[in-house]
């Protein structure tokens, strides 16, 4: 998994409010209000800890800063421990935290002390990136049920299956042909049992072809991964992908609007994801 560089997190303040601004506009939601309809939760009056954490490759800049700054920006109360590791989780617990943040190299967590919910970071940013596209109406007006995923890890997978839990046909892409085509056969296969709704509905997707998407999702870590031939004027790319897989030319070119942050979003899904239900 490609990590995080406190050179990412330098703007995050500023993404994070102007993408909560745009995801208001294309939705008609706050992103908050959007995370509490997604989950069917709400928040009370949680407190968040923040436990920085040393194994693998480390704290990373900026990482537990910019937590903290996405959970006080939404309203929460939340602390960063002052210990780390075991002793900032024992830290945490002692305190009276409700929710912990914590992140290694292989999976950042929500844990909810008081009700057990757990959430996953990238689980949890490729749904609300997908939720994002979903709920946008696109700019003539036309309820387009079908979009584009570039990139099936484990953010584009979630974000995959979430619009086709909204009844969307999906292109998918991947740079390794076979998680496409495993990710196709997995879909097709679904056709009896009680996911019948999800079958069927994955497609290749054909550069050569020259489809064209107002919707596109995009979870990769390499750049220029959105084809020129897949835009229309005014597509919206919802992509939590670091860094961006559209060129600034291109983006200029065809008015593409862009929701992408590299942290906070993904993080408020996850807390939502753990709050108690409403
Ligand atoms: P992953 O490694 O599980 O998946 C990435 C996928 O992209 C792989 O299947 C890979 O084959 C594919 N890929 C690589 N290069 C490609 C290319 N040129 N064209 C098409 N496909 C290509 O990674 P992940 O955990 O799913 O994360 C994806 C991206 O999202 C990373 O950049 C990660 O840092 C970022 N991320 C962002 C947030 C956020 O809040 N913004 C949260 C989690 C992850
Ligand atoms: O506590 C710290 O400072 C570090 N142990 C955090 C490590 C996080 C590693 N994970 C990543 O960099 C990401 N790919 C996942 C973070 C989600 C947002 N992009
Ligand atoms: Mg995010």
């Amino acid at each position: 998994m490609a990590l995080l560089t406190p050179d990412d997190l330098k703007n995050m303040t500023d993404d994070l409010v102007e993408n909560d601004t745009l995801i208001h506009k294309l939705t008609g939601f706050s992103l908050d209000r959007l995370c509490s309809e997604i989950y069917k939760t709400e928040k009370k009056k949680e407190k968040i800890a923040i436990i920085p954490v040393t194994a693998g490759c480390g704290i990373i800049g900026r990482f537990s800063e910019s937590l903290l700054f996405t959970v006080k920006h939404f309203g929460m109360d939340g602390f960063i421990t002052k210990n780390t590791d075991v002793a900032g989780f024992y830290e945490a617990v002692m305190s009276d935290a409700d929710i912990v943040l914590m992140a290694d190299d292989l999976a950042f967590i929500a844990y909810n002390l008081k009700n057990k919910k757990i959430a996953h970071n990238q689980i949890c940013t490729g749904r609300v990136y997908a939720e994002i596209l979903c709920r946008s109406k696109t700019p003539d007006l036309v309820a387009e049920k079908k979009a584009l995923v570039i990139g099936l890890g484990k953010v584009g997978t979630p974000a995959l299956e979430t619009l086709l839990k909204y009844g969307y046909d999906v292109s998918a892409f991947d740079a390794d042909e076979k998680r496409v085509n495993d990710v196709i056969s997995y879909y097709s296969k679904l056709n009896t049992g009680p996911h019948t709704d999800l079958a069927g509905r994955v497609k290749k997707y054909d550069k050569n072809a020259g489809e064209k998407f107002y919707k596109i999702l995009e979870a990769t870590p390499a750049l220029d991964t959105v084809p020129e031939n897949c835009l229309k004027n005014g597509s919206l790319l919802s992509t939590p992908g670091i860094p961006c897989g559209l060129s600034k030319k291109l983006q200029e070119k065809y008015n593409v609007m862009i929701v992408q942050e590299p942290l906070g979003i993904g993080t408020l899904s996850m807390l939502y994801a753990v709050f108690d239900e409403k």
